[in-house]
Order: structure tokens, then sequence, then C-alpha cells
């Protein structure tokens, strides 16, 4: 075993062990807030895969004993030989700090995410996490247990199409409050990225709801941000029908603009910056 393995291993274990230790420094807090990031973490890496044209439907399915599934239907995560580590690509985005799902710089135009760093922290946060990758008409499967390789890469089935499913389980030694998700925090910042990624459909199931049918509501707004504007003004009477909409590329950066006065005298701003909220505002709010 060629020395430099072993250096790798023990990178990944440090990595690993430093999120555990101090979780408040990779996701803000280990409280409900800290638990909700841990989603967020996996779903902007689907957003990503959409964002770089891939990927058309990303689902969000609550489950009972507090266990999150996400599955987007893109490209899924490249399983070949990542050539530092030797190990399946799939493997390193998820056990790699900092590695992501871009780690030959080819990052996509915007990123919501932390560039991909968030899987390998989310799996180490995780009791267990379970990664299924659709491609090449297989479908491929590893799990890992706070972080750890609990099982290599293998082959569990055939697939008609493409596609990443990543599923998991808060780690309750770190997430000490509780470890329940909170479906309107997630319906709602599931609804504004719907908003936000115009044509994107991004669906929400809840099936912890053991007795009735399990909850589903599916968001896709073909208008975007124009379509945001309509939605937080449909209780207010607007002094101009139409919506004033702008979009505009300049070297490769993208800036997108809606809006509607009403006869309130309250002006509602909400600016973003690569699907993140920026209340503070900033020269693209001013601009
Ligand atoms: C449920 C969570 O994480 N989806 C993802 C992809 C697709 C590719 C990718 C991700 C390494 C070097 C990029 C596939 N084929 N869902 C997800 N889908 N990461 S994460 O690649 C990581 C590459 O740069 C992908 C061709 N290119 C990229």
């Amino acid at each position: 075993m060629s020395n430099n393995y072993e250096a790798e291993n023990i990178q990944i274990l440090e990595g690993l062990e430093a999120v555990r230790k101090r979780p408040g420094m990779y996701i803000g807090s280990t409280g409900p807030r800290g638990l909700h990031h841990l989603v967020w973490e996996i779903v902007d890496n689907s957003i990503d895969e959409a964002l770089a044209g891939y990927c058309t439907h990303i689902e969000v399915d609550i489950m009972p004993n507090d266990i999150i599934a996400v599955t987007d239907n893109g490209r899924g995560m490249p399983i070949g030989l990542h050539p530092k580590t030797g190990r399946p690509a799939v493997e390193t985005i998820f056990t790699v700090l900092h590695a992501g799902g871009k780690f030959d710089g080819s990052n996509y135009k915007v990123s919501g995410g932390l560039h991909g760093v968030g899987a390998s922290v989310v799996n180490a946060l995780s009791e267990w996490l379970t990664v299924q990758v659709s491609r090449e008409g297989k479908i491929f499967e590893q799990t890992f247990r706070r972080g750890k390789v609990s099982d290599d890469l293998h082959e569990i089935g055939v697939s008609d199409h493409n596609g990443s499913k990543v599923i998991f389980k808060a780690d309750s030694e770190i997430f000490q409050e509780t470890t329940e998700y909170d479906f309107e925090t997630l319906r709602n910042r599931i609804q504004q990225l719907a908003f936000l990624n115009k044509g994107l459909r991004i669906t929400l199931t809840d099936s912890r709801t053991s007795e009735e049918e399990p909850v589903t509501l599916s968001y896709m707004y073909e208008g975007g941000i124009r379509e945001y504007v309509a939605f937080l003004n449909q209780n207010k009477s607007c002094i101009h029908k139409d919506i004033i909409y702008i979009e505009k590329e300049v070297n490769g950066i993208t800036a997108e603009l809606a809006l509607q006065y009403n006869d309130g005298v309250q002006s509602n701003i909400y600016s973003f910056t690569n699907n993140i909220n920026t209340p503070e505002g900033g020269t693209h709010e001013e601009g």
C-alpha cells in the first residue's frame, strides 16, 4: 500500500473528525437550523447539477425516523477512480473535506452550495448515509457511518435513467436538541429555491404520517422570480399590472430583477446571490 494512500487516509479521518469536533464551524449550529442545513447542503449539489443544465427535478422526502432522502435526475455522481485518492470519485466526494463535487476546479457557473464541500460534512454528521448513483444503465450504492466508509461502492441493480440519490440520518450524538425536521421550514425554502431557479421542479414529500397518505407538494415556476414577485404581491393592490423584469448577462455573470409596486408604504426587497439570501444587501441590490 503506497504511503501516499495512508497519508490520504489520515487526511480523510482528520477532516471528518474536525467536522464532528466543531460542527458549528461547518453548519453554523447543532440546533434545528444546523439540522436543516444538512438538507440544504445536499439539495445545493442537486441544484448545481441543474445549473449545469443536466437536472430538471429534485425530490426531497422526509421519511419516518428522521431520515431524509434527496434525489435528482442529473448525470449521476462520477464513479470512476479519483486520480488522487484512487477511490471511486463518489466516495471521495463524501469522505474528503473540501473535495466536493467539483474537485477538478471545473466549477459550474454558480453554486449556492459550499462548492460540494457540503456532502462530506453531511456525511460526517450523519449516523449513516447512503448514496445511490444511477449511471451507465446501472445503480451503484455506497454506505457510510459517521463519515467512514462502511461498505465499498457496489452495483445493486439496473436503471433506465441517470441521477443521484442521498439518504441520511442525522447523528443524534451531534444534534442533541432535536433530529426532527420541520415541514414548513423545508417547504418554505424549497418553494423559494423553485422561484429562484426557473423551470426547475422541486418536490417535497412528508412520509412520516404513518396513518394517512404521504403529503406531497411540488413547485416549478417557468417565470422564476417574476412569479415570486406576483406571489409576494398576491394580497396587495399593485399600482401597475405588469411586473418589471430584467435579465442581463455580462462576462458570464447573470443578473435578474423582478419589480412591482404596490400601494403600501413599506418596500419589501429580497436580494440573492447564487440562491443565497443577502439580507444586508450589496452591490447587486444597489444596482
Ligand atoms: C442528491 C444529491 O449531489 N448530485 C450531483 C453530480 C454530477 C456530477 C458531479 C455531482 C467532479 C469534477 C465535477 C457527473 N458527470 N445530488 C447530487 N450530481 N457531481 S453531485 O461531478 C463531480 C465532478 O467536477 C457530474 C459529469 N460531470 C459531473
